[in-house]
């Protein structure tokens, strides 16, 4: 057994993990209480990235088209095809596409072959999508891209205002410390999201600002901070949509508690408006003094495990390496630093402007690295014609099948998490390292060494790092350059890091903790605009987040334990619009856009505003038929900072209809045909698949091969199929009904790879030993159900802490406390209502 200290492989947290490799593939995850970021916690990803490690899917060798090739062949390949092409079309026909997913040390790499050696800026990232209008406010309301707090001053906050963030779900180890703020110091908590969200539950006051209202709210809260003496700046004010009393009960929290952070994530920057958005949060605190001093400041938190680091770095078209812009100095000293041979002059194309380019043909050679942009871009399904159009497509991902990667001429092999070796820079401006646990498996690489290769195959000088270590040392020195433009960012003091010190580096934070202390910080004037409306389209459709799923589940969707928070994309509706619609609960339903349009299962609850609907970003052709949240929102992007709007685009949504609906459970994926909806999960040992149907089941062709068993019951109007393989186990199961409720999945998904003796209690549906059915599982660490946490409530525990007593819930990752806390009050208020 050998222990290991790295980083997490999700989010922007950054937290410090102690891996114990226990054996080949096999690892125990456990928090870092060593590590500033996270002090030991860590949140249900985290902790269940052990599951995530298995070489299933993995693309484990180049491929040139499905053929597998050499690493030689395919490099001269990629090197042959980029340099033709700017040989003949010119450097801005080549584009790379990279992502917050990659190392600072792989981003470095990328960067600079582009904007040096290739000669073009076209070297965009899925950061676009996610940071670059808080980037963009940055750099207007500081001339940097400076994050002004740490995570020190979310403790020592009085008031913490969350905008357009899902922290309980999405930063959630910066949940457990707000909370511990609030525990400590009686910190208030506001969250200002048109959704209730379960970050929103656990808040002293929800703020639900109409979408896109956050301008419009920001600029009143500061006019009415000058109207109360706090303030002296004016601003443009406009409408937010909320109730006088709400609006009263922000503004004066916000008047009496000078220690106040705003946290803001892709509420703020997912919008038409972002960068506005960004800007006037930063007023507010700029015209109150709220900055650069303990506990306050805004604080744009970060999504992907390295935004930061890929910012350093110079990852967006917009930006040179080191915070560096495009002056004429500035790209002589990058390029002077570089040796470049072929400097680029001007910024490239942002990510929805380098997909048209991909679609019209302008760029012909695009190389994707870290990211599957035919799911996570809007307008997907334009995405992916352009992407099938292209001349020649390159995809570096660490799975062989992704919704991208299916259009690839050439597929390269890249080292995941737990493979690769390098630096991340997290929220707060930490660098911490990732370290590799285990052997690279078959001939994966690490992107950096990739790049490099293809570089020098293309006759480049300057790639000849050996190791990380070297790729890093080369960054810090450049740093240099940053100070000398009088930027904060400075490394230099580890530009002579020896590879033993880069091994044992401790994760630090550039820029100390306020490190605009002194600095020059301009309040932006920015005024409310509002997206027109259509009425073929009235409602407005939000996207994003599940707590247990990671974007596009590549990783996520393999883990049985994480996919039994929500099993299937669900279009969130409120009980009115559902109702005018005539979807019910648990119906399917079509959204439709101007763009596209995609089928959920509809939820209908009262957290979605009246005129809103929400659907989540995560799934996949791979994982169902439907459920492709970016086949609807439009191209539309902030005008400063190109970063797309994906929280308000106009949709309507209609039923689908279905004349029967059923489940399956079997060992290998299967694609169902001719069925009008499916869905995947997975489960210990294989796959549950959620169906609908019209007319006959293809029962042949949804099970496996194998000896099948059938009873139908006709007064419930339900068919029930198990497959049992020539060794006796159970392969397959598969439940139809026309009228009737279908039986709980779970018991009967257990039973897949067990004895076929169960057969006869199968196709009964129901165990000879029932077991209470536990319900929707709500702590997936102890797998414990709603209906057990309900029934701890039933035997008097009141609170959080006395479910975890009397079952653990919530005792390890604490990822579902808040949904925990949620249950105990509706339970609460059910029996006072009875009680009424
Ligand atoms: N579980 C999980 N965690 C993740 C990720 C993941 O995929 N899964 N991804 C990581 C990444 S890359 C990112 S960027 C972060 C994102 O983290 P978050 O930003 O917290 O996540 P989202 O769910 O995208 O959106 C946050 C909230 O914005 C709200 N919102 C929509 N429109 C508006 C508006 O006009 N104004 C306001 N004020 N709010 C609005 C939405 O209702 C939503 O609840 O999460 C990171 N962490
Ligand atoms: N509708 C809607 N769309 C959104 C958002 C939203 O809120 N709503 N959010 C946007 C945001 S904030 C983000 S960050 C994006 C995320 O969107 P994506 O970046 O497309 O999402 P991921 O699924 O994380 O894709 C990462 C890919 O990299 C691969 N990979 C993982 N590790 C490595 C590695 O080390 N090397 C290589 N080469 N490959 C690796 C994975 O297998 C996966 O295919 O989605 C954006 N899209
Ligand atoms: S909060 Fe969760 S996903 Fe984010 S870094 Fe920490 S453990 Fe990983
Ligand atoms: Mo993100």
């Amino acid at each position: 057994m050998r222990a290991v200290r790295t980083t997490c492989a999700y989010c922007g947290v950054g937290c410090g993990i102690r891996a114990e490799v226990t054996g080949e593939r096999a690892v125990v995850i456990r928090g870092d209480a060593q590590h500033p970021a996270n002090l030991g916690k860590l949140c249900s990803k985290g902790t269940h990235l052990g599951e995530t490690v298995g070489l299933e899917g993995r693309l484990l060798h180049p491929m040139i088209g499905n053929a597998r090739a050499g690493w030689d062949e395919a490099l001269h390949l990629v090197a042959g095809k980029m340099r033709d092409c700017v040989e003949r079309h010119g450097p801005d026909s080549v584009a790379l596409y990279v992502s917050g997913q990659l190392l600072t040390e792989d981003y470095y790499a990328a960067n600079k072959l582009m904007k040096g050696f290739v000669g073009s800026a076209n070297i965009d990232t899925n950061s676009r999508l996610c940071m670059a209008s808080a980037v963009a406010a940055h750099n207007r309301a500081f001339g940097e891209d400076v994050v002004p707090v740490t995570y020190d001053d979310l403790d020592e906050a009085d008031l913490i205002l969350l905008v357009g963030s899902n922290t309980a779900w999405c930063h959630p180890v910066i949940w457990q410390r707000i909370e511990a703020a609030r525990e400590a110091r009686g910190t208030k908590i506001v969250v200002i999201d048109p959704r209730r969200t379960e970050t929103a539950e656990q808040a002293d006051l929800h703020v639900p600002v109409q979408p896109d209202g956050d301008v419009a709210l920001f600029n009143t809260l500061l006019a009415e901070m000058v109207r109360r003496g706090l303030a002296d700046t004016v601003p443009a004010m406009g409408e937010h949509g909320l109730s006088p009393d709400t609006f009263a009960a922000l503004a004066d929290l916000v008047a009496t508690h000078p220690r106040m952070v705003t946290v803001f994530s892709m509420g703020a920057n997912q919008s038409i408006a972002g960068t506005d958005k960004g800007n006037a949060i930063m007023n507010l605190h700029l015209a109150m003094g709220r900055i650069n001093a303990p506990g306050m400041g805004p604080f744009s938190m970060t999504g992907q495990p390295n935004a930061m680091g890929g910012r350093e770095v110079g990852g967006l078209a917009n930006m040179l390496a080191c915070h560096l812009g495009f002056s004429e100095s500035e790209l002589s000293d990058v390029a002077a630093y570089w040796q470049a041979p072929r400097m680029c002059s001007a910024p490239g194309l942002k990510a929805v402007d380098l997909f048209r380019a991909v679609h019209d043909g302008r760029v012909k050679f695009l190389w994707v690295m870290a990211t599957n942009p035919a799911v996570s871009m809007p307008d997907a399904g334009f995405v992916r014609e352009a992407l099938a159009k292209c001349e020649t497509l390159v995809v570096s991902d660490v799975i062989a099948d992704t919704d991208t990667a299916r259009l690839a001429h050439i597929r390269l092999p890249a080292l995941a998490w737990g493979e690769k070796d390098g630096t991340v820079t997290n929220s707060e401006r930490r660098v911490s390292r990732q370290r590799a646990l285990f052997a690279a498996p078959g001939e994966a690489r690490a992107d950096w060494a990739i790049i490099a290769d293809v570089a020098k195959t293309m006759g480049f000088a300057g790639f000849d790092w050996t190791n990380a270590a070297a790729v890093f040392r080369e960054y810090a020195a450049m740093t240099a350059l940053s100070v000398k433009h009088g930027k904060v960012l400075d490394l230099t003091a580890h530009a002579g890091i020896s590879d033993a010190d880069y091994e044992a580096l401790d994760p630090f934070v550039w820029g100390g903790r306020h490190p605009l202390q002194g600095r020059e910080m301009k309040i932006v004037p920015v005024e409310p605009r509002t997206r027109p409306v259509d009425p073929d389209f009235p409602l407005r459709l939000n996207t994003g987040r599940y707590r247990d799923q990671w974007h596009t589940m590549t990783r996520t969707g393999l883990s049985p334990t994480l996919a039994q928070h929500r099993r299937e994309p669900l279009l969130e509706v409120h009980p009115a619009d559902a109702a005018e619609a005539g979807i019910a609960d648990g119906a399917l339903a079509r959204v439709v856009s101007a763009a596209g349009s995609s089928v959920f299962r509809a939820s209908v609850t009262d957290a979605q505003g009246r005129g809103q609907v929400f659907v989540p970003m995560h799934w996949t052709d791979a994982m169902a038929s439907g459920g492709r949240g970016n086949l609807l929102p439009d191209q539309s992007v902030d005008p400063v900072s190109g970063q797309p709007g994906f929280k308000n685009n106009a949709c309507r949504i209609e039923p689908v209809g279905s004349e029967w609906r059923g489940f399956l459970v079997r060992r290998e994926p299967v694609s169902p045909q001719g069925v009008v909806w499916w869905s995947r999960s997975a489960i210990a040992g294989g796959w549950l698949y959620e169906l609908a149907g019209n007319g006959a089941v293809d029962a042949d062709a949804l099970l496996p091969a194998g000896n099948r068993s059938e009873a139908v019951d006709l007064a419930r109007g339900m068919r029930r199929l198990a497959v049992v393989d020539g060794s006796g186990a159970m392969a397959g199961a598969l439940f139809i009904t026309r009228i009737g409720q279908l039986p709980p999945r779970e018991w009967i998904a257990a039973q897949l790879g067990a004895s076929g003796a169960h057969l006869p209690e199968l196709l009964a549906a129901r165990p000879s030993a029932p077991a209470p059915h536990r319900g929707p599982v709500v702590c997936v660490c102890h797998g414990i159900g709603t209906n057990q946490i309900l029934a701890h409530a039933e035997q008097g525990a009141r609170t959080v802490a006395e479910v975890g007593r009397a079952c653990g819930a919530g005792t390890n990752c604490g990822s579902c406390r808040p949904a925990i806390a949620r249950l105990l009050r509706e339970w609460n208020e059910t029996c006072e209502e009875a009680a009424q």
